[in-house]
């Protein structure tokens, strides 16, 4: 029986991963190396700390710089990320999010976040939506991020919910081997070769109902 929702926040409720783009695109040109949407594709849903060492790795490689300077570096991408995401309003939510989150609402079904973004409670202040969630899992404390199942194991434990009575959504490769390795059921959004394990692949957060969910569990 469905029971629970858990949603990703970058590239699902909204569009912040555009920024955490954004802030990464501007550090690899000042370190000379390149990046774009394609090799940004391997950042979403993983650490801050492991995006930089995969952009190093199109570079000199993640072991060229001390963990100081990486931390420095780290924390710059971050600065310019949270001065993006000032400008986030409840314009931003991706179509389709406030609906499904009302349709949770109203049918009694448990709905919360399951992002590795330190900065995931900012932003769902600012988009006006923080009362639609019955849990919020805290980043910093998440040991192991997306692809293992730890922050998705973390929501539906924390709402009291078993994995085969929930679904989990997401847009990135690494956030639907999370959700299978928890053991739930997983709405990709995004193209089928990156969602080719979802148990469904959506084109859009618009296509998001809660017959999509109920098809899954019923
Ligand atoms: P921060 P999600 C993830 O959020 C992003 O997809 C990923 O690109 C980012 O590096 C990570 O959060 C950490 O974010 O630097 O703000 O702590 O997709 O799990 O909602
Ligand atoms: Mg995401």
């Amino acid at each position: 029986m469905l029971k629970a929702v858990v949603f990703d926040l970058d590239g699902v409720i909204t569009d912040s991963a555009e920024y955490h783009y954004e802030a990464w695109s501007i550090i690899a040109k000042e370190l000379g190396i390149s990046f774009d949407k394609d090799y940004n594709e391997k950042l979403k849903g993983v650490s801050r700390m492991e995006s930089l060492n995969l952009i190093l790795d199109n570079g000199p490689g993640r072991y060229s710089m001390s963990e100081d300077k990486k931390n420095e570096i780290a924390t710059k991408k971050n600065e310019i990320y949270k001065e993006l995401i000032k400008k986030i309003t409840p314009d931003d939510l991706l179509p389709g999010i406030l609906p499904s989150l009302k349709a949770l609402r109203e049918k009694g079904i448990k709905v919360a976040l399951a992002s590795v973004s330190k900065n995931a409670p900012f932003i769902i202040n600012r988009l006006g939506v923080k009362d639609y969630f019955d849990y919020i899992a805290d980043a910093a404390k998440i040991e192991r991020s997306k692809p293992f199942p730890d922050i998705f194991l973390d929501c539906i434990n924390s709402l009291g919910v078993a994995p085969n009575d929930a679904i989990g959504v997401e847009d990135a490769e690494a956030g639907i081997a999370a959700i299978k390795a928890a053991g739930m059921k997983a709405v990709g959004v995004g193209s089928s070769a990156q969602m080719h394990e979802a148990d469904v692949i959506l084109g859009s957060t618009s296509e998001l109902s809660m017959e999509v969910f109920e098809k899954l569990i019923s």
